[in-house]
């Protein structure tokens, strides 16, 4: 399979779009399936804007326990992996869905986030933003420094735009891409779940990593079905060592 697919050379580009899967072997829920989160908590309720003008307090509350959470957690192989990759491709970016933080704390230097941050505020009234990584974060709920109004989580809830430029870069990105690394996402989220469908238009090369189909199967040229923090690297390491 990977003679007809061709190996990637390191003059070109790499893109890899990375979703929860990637962050599940290091014990952060995923959104959907048994173990999500999305199983426990009704994502009207705790991931739209509506949400939070209803209940501000409910919300900093999911979100305060998931800054908890991510903290006591550690990159896995997978986000190792993708630090090495980052060392040899000349050209090499991770898009990613995941608000957890964890790409950057495993070393990748270009990360592209999508949906926020866990580890990002920002003011409801005046657009400020700032980094936050404070545990726990003090009682009550965030407050803008500047303004003095509610602060939210820094965050895309279901139904918001993402931020122009960033959407802006991920379809660069997608659209100069030679191969599109897919990874942990079950690809059920606009716009980003079009991303990989920029690049294959463009002729790239798909990989998906994945525990089971996803409604992007059918368009890759190769699915490694398995966990990330396993097929990963090791795919990896075929490549590099033949
Ligand atoms: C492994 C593994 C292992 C497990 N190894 N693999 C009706 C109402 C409102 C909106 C819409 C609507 N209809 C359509 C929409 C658009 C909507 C959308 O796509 N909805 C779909 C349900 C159809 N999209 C939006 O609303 C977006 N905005 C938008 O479209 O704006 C347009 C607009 C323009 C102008 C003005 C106004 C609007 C925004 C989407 C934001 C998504 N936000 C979230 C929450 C982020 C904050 C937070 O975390 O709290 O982002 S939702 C959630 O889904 C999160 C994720 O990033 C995203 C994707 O999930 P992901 O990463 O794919 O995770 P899972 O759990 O779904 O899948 C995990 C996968 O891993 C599975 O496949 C497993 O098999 C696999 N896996 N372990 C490898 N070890
Ligand atoms: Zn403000």
């Amino acid at each position: 399979m990977q003679n007809e697919l061709g190996t990637p050379e390191y003059t070109q580009s790499m893109v890899v779009l990375t979703g929860a899967g990637i962050s599940a072997e290091s014990g952060v829920p995923t959104y959907r399936g048994t173990e999500g989160l999305w199983r426990n908590h009704c994502p009207q309720d705790l991931a739209t804007p509506g949400a939070f003008s209803r209940d501000p307090d409910l919300v900093w509350d999911f979100y305060k326990w998931r800054r908890e959470l991510v903290t006591s957690c550690e990159p896995n192989l997978a986000h190792l992996t993708l630090v090495e990759m980052e060392k040899q491709f000349e050209n090499f970016f991770i898009i990613t869905q995941n608000v957890d933080g964890l790409h950057q704390r495993a070393g990748s230097k270009n990360v592209l986030e999508l949906h926020g941050s866990l580890w990002k505020i920002k003011c409801t009234q005046c657009g400020d933003r700032w980094q936050d990584f404070q545990i726990p974060l003090p009682a009550g709920n965030p407050i803008c420094p500047s303004c003095g109004s509610l602060a939210r989580p820094d965050v895309v809830w279901f139904g918001e735009p993402l931020e122009r430029d960033i959407l802006e870069q991920a379809h660069a990105l997608s659209a100069s891409a030679d191969w599109m690394l897919v990874v942990g996402t079950s690809a059920s989220i606009q716009p980003a779940n079009i991303l990989p469908l920029i690049a294959r238009e463009v002729g790239a090369r798909i990989i998906e990593i994945n525990l089971e189909p996803t409604p992007l199967s059918a368009e890759a040229s190769l699915t490694l079905k398995g966990p990330a923090g396993e097929v990963l690297p090791s795919w990896w390491d075929r490549i590099r060592h033949g």
